[in-house]
């Protein structure tokens, strides 16, 4: 499923990704419609963990301490492992798009990034509800369930698809913006996993997305896989992506500078 590449080491890591995520699928998939045991994150009822979360973690974090020991990790719901000063972290979400997984709307997935000092060297993005397997290797293209994926060539807004999302908390805050976008934009999105969204602006299903406050596990591996598509990625004010601050502007390039104007305007 994964390409071979003369990258061996990248090869290597990114195909234990694509392997570990689809096992995670599995344990995603045997779960729907089952009891969840819901829990909300400091007390915040649109901040949703469940079991499911908590056990697709557990196992992904088993299975690259074992073959990685060496390895630190960045994860969703149990945070840093390992000195982060260590050559690789992976950086983990066990389910991009909780909320959705618990209402049984297939739009979710596993997301895993492996980072090399400051950038994202292999992503794995899969999407187990839809059988979508995303994969790239910096500088060797992006895959979808091993077929070569590209971004759209819509050159404006007006003929664009765009998605967006709102975090849960200060949900409203981008509501000024997402009022602008479905004014200017052909249409517009909001489906609820980040990930997936960024995997579908490299599919060229989507033209743009944007997005205030994500995590690291968030985008570290759909950030790569939009850029291996020849897609663009900055933050919302046109600089480089900064994984802490979360903020994002994801596009087929042809319409990142009028998404970021957008952006300005409100
Ligand atoms: C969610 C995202 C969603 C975003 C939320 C949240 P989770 O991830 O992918 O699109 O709007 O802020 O981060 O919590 O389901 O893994």
């Amino acid at each position: 499923m994964v390409p071979r590449t003369k990258n061996r080491d990248f090869h290597e890591y990114l195909q234990f990704a694509a392997q570990i995520s689809q096992e995670a699928g599995k344990i995603v998939m045997q779960a729907v419609g089952k009891e969840l045991f819901i829990e909300y994150k400091e007390g915040n009822k649109k901040n949703l963990v469940t079991k499911i979360d908590q056990q697709v973690e557990n196992f992904l974090i088993r299975k690259i301490q074992k073959k990685y020991s060496d390895h630190a990790l960045l994860t969703e719901e149990t945070g840093q492992h390992g000195d982060t000063k260590k050559e690789f972290q992976w950086i983990i979400d066990p389910i991009d798009g909780t909320t959705n997984f618990s209402h049984g709307y297939p739009f979710f997935a596993i997301s895993i990034g492996l980072k090399k000092g400051e950038s994202t060297f292999a992503g794995a993005i899969y999407a187990p509800a839809l059988k979508e397997m995303y994969t790239a290797e910096k500088g060797k293209g992006a895959f979808l369930n091993g077929k070569k994926i590209h971004v759209s060539k819509i050159p404006k807004v007006e003929k664009a698809l765009i998605a967006t999302g709102f975090g849960s908390t200060n949900n409203l805050a981008n509501m000024p913006n997402f009022i602008h976008f479905v004014s200017k934009a052909q249409a517009v999105r909001r489906a609820g996993a980040a990930a997936l969204d960024l995997c579908h602006v490299a599919a060229g299903k989507l033209d743009g997305f944007w997005e205030f406050g994500l995590k690291a596990w968030d985008i570290a591996a759909g950030s790569l896989i939009v850029e291996e598509a020849g897609g663009k990625i900055t933050d919302t004010e046109g600089k480089n992506l900064n994984f802490e601050k979360g903020n994002i502007v994801a596009s087929n390039g042809h319409i990142h500078n009028e998404m970021l104007q957008l952006l300005k305007e409100k």
